[in-house]
């Protein structure tokens, strides 16, 4: 059993921020646990616009606190967010979030996230797997 506090990972590798300065990310969970997913704590800053497109992963994500707009950006369907929101990328659907009020979110990913992942300039994860 594996048993892991915020505290734990706050200020650590684990705890990253994006270039932009956008959004915080807290990993929780990453593939060197080697459960087949990785389980995140997001926050993205009030007044933000961010576009995402993961590739190779499919994501969920549960929004716990905040408001916003995610557009899919595939249909051009337009979904608001609120506390209990969730939306699962079950397409590897590129998308945009805006955020009206900060968002805090619950997100997991398969494959598994390993950490040493970085968004390219399309908001892109490549695939990086564990030996
Ligand atoms: C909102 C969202 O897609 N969060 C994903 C986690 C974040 N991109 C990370 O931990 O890298």
């Amino acid at each position: 059993m594996i048993v892991r506090t915020t505290e734990e990972i706050t200020d650590t590798e684990r705890d990253i921020t994006s270039e932009n300065g956008n959004w915080r990310s807290k990993r929780i969970v990453l593939a060197d646990d080697r459960v087949g997913f990785s389980f995140h704590e997001t926050t993205i800053k009030a007044g933000t616009v961010n576009e995402f497109h993961y590739q190779n992963h499919v994501e969920a994500v549960w929004l716990v606190e905040g408001r916003g707009k995610l557009t899919d950006l595939e249909t051009g369907q337009v979904y608001n967010l609120v506390p209990g929101s969730m939306y699962l990328l079950d397409k590897n659907e590129k998308h945009r979030i805006e955020v009206e009020e900060q968002m805090r979110m619950l997100c997991v990913f398969n494959p598994p996230v390993t950490g040493r992942e970085v968004h390219d300039e399309n908001g892109v994860y490549p695939l990086i797997e564990l030996d």
